[in-house]
Parts: C-alpha cells; sequence; structure tokens
C-alpha cells in the first residue's frame, strides 16, 4: 500500500456515504474470477456503483448474457436473469413492459450482442424500448478461447485470424453503437473504456447518463464499454490497456454519439 492511501482513522473523518460505497463495494459478493488484468470486472463496479449511487438498486433488474461476465450474476447482489445467449434485449424489454418501474439494463459481450444477438438489440433499439444496454467490447469471444467477433477491428489478432483481421477475407467491423444511434427511439448512446484511470471515472459518467435517461423515460439507452481481455489479445496482462488504446480505440472513438436518427418523410 502507498504512503498516500494509508489513513489514520482516529484522526481523519468518516468518508461521505459516497465516497464509502465506492471504496466498499458491498454489492459485489465475492472474487470475479476472471483473468488477471481483464476489464470487465472493472466495469461491473462502475455499473453497481451507478446503481448505489442513484438509489435504485432494489429496483434493479439485470439481465446478463453469457460471455466471461456471465459468471458476475454469482456476486452481483442485484436482481438478475440470464437467457439465451444475444436475446437479453428481448428480455429486458417484457421486463419493464410488466415492470415500468424497474430500473432494466443488460450486460453483454460483443459476441453476445453483436454475433448472436444483433437483431435482438437493433428491434429493442427501433421500438425506442426504455431499458438500458450495457456492451462490454473486447473484440473477442473471450469465453470461448478469443476467436474473432463481429467488432474485431481490422489488424486485430485473434484465434481465428491469426495474422490479423483482413477485410478481404473477414469482411469489416459493425460499429453497433453507430448503428444504434441512427435509430429513431434512442435516447442515448456513449462509448467509453476501462484503460486508465482517467477513462474509468469518465466511463462511470456515461453509465450514470445512460441510467439518468431511463428514470426520465426518454427512451433506450445504450453503453459500449471497451475491455481488455489480454488473453485473448496474446498480450501481458500489463499490456492489455495500451493495446486498447492503440487497437479498438482507433476504431471505436470514446465519448458520447451524436444522435442522428434517420426520419422518414411522410408518403414517400
Ligand atoms: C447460441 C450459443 N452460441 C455459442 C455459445 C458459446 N459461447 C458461450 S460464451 C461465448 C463467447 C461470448 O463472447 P462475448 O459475448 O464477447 O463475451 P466475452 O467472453 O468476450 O466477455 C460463446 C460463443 C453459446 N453458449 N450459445
Ligand atoms: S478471456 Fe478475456 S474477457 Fe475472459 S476473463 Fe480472460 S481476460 Fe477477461
Ligand atoms: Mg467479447
Amino acid at each position: 500500500m502507498t504512503e498516500s492511501r494509508i489513513i489514520d482513522t482516529t484522526k481523519a473523518p468518516p468518508p461521505p456515504a459516497e465516497l464509502a460505497a465506492k471504496a466498499h463495494p458491498d454489492l459485489i459478493l465475492g472474487e470475479h474470477g476472471l483473468c488477471p488484468g481483464c476489464g470487465e470486472p472493472v466495469a461491473l463496479r462502475l455499473l453497481l456503483e451507478v446503481l448505489q449511487e442513484l438509489d435504485v438498486v432494489q429496483r434493479s433488474i439485470g439481465v446478463v448474457g453469457h460471455g466471461c461476465y456471465g459468471s458476475f450474476v454469482q456476486i452481483m447482489d442485484v436482481e438478475v436473469l440470464q437467457c439465451l445467449h444475444g436475446r437479453a434485449p428481448s428480455c429486458a424489454t417484457g421486463i419493464k413492459r410488466v415492470r415500468p418501474d424497474g430500473v432494466v439494463f443488460t450486460m453483454q459481450g460483443d459476441g453476445d450482442m453483436v454475433n448472436e444477438g444483433l437483431q435482438e438489440v437493433l428491434h429493442t433499439a427501433a421500438r425506442g424500448e426504455n431499458v438500458t444496454c450495457i456492451l462490454l467490447n473486447n473484440g473477442v469471444f473471450g469465453d470461448t478461447g478469443g476467436q474473432q467477433t463481429a467488432t474485431t477491428v481490422i489488424g486485430q489478432r485473434t484465434k481465428t485470424s491469426l495474422d490479423g483481421r483482413d477485410p478481404k477475407t473477414h469482411g469489416y467491423p459493425i460499429p453497433i453503437a453507430d448503428l444504434v444511434a441512427s435509430l429513431d427511439g434512442v435516447a442515448y448512446v456513449a462509448r467509453g473504456a476501462v484503460s486508465s484511470a482517467g477513462s474509468v471515472a469518465r466511463t462511470k459518467r456515461l453509465i450514470r447518463t445512460a441510467f439518468e435517461h431511463q428514470l426520465a423515460g426518454s427512451g433506450f439507452s445504450l453503453v459500449e464499454i471497451l475491455t481488455m481481455c489480454p488473453t485473448g489479445w496474446f498480450v501481458p496482462a500489463a499490456a492489455g490497456p495500451d493495446y486498447l488504446t492503440e487497437s479498438l480505440e482507433k476504431t471505436y472513438p470514446l465519448g458520447e454519439l451524436p444522435l442522428r436518427p434517420i426520419r422518414l418523410e411522410a408518403g414517400r
């Protein structure tokens, strides 16, 4: 422990409730068990901190997809269910419609959302469902060994593109957040990362804004979070953040995405 983190509790006043929540995320019930350097547990923590700070934990319901983050259902102290691969936005739709006071979110990976469940998220967004989807994008099917997904960036090595993704053979990545941002019914789309202290802080604000939109009833929201997968990227754990910045982030710039609704003219 560095000196700056040592607190003399006999002199220091108790931390404000919000800081205490950050220091002790009591909605996380145990060890995550994921690889060293994985970015997904950081994203989980941010999500839970936001739910706590908005004071909506008791009415939150999560729908978790299938991927490495799927094991979070065992350690997150929030109502959750897991549904078939990619179907989380549809399950979230049903839950929100029968429990409109619920704060309903999905947690999905890129393989889950953009491969198996591409139609689910697009239709849910286009219907303007008042739910929040959280995408953990690492550009690989991490859980099954690091195969290429629909979001793998050009040049990225994966187990099924050992020489790097080549658009001539593998096609181009699908920028799901940009697609969603182009749809009517969408209230908020943003992209963050967990590769540095600064990006973590900014990503938390993006998640919070998305849930504020849901609480205001303004429609569908999506927050894509670029997460490190050193195992699937074939890089040492410590190199994960730089790899994220130099590869994924070039294709998927961070920040709030402008909404560009495509409005069909009546009678055309
Ligand atoms: C219909 C279906 N297809 C494939 C699988 C196998 N499978 C389980 S987890 C997974 C990888 C998911 O990747 P992603 O959503 O990107 O999550 P990550 O592991 O990268 O966090 C796959 C392909 C499955 N369980 N069900
Ligand atoms: S394979 Fe990748 S996504 Fe899965 S736990 Fe390991 S680092 Fe995380
Ligand atoms: Mg993935």
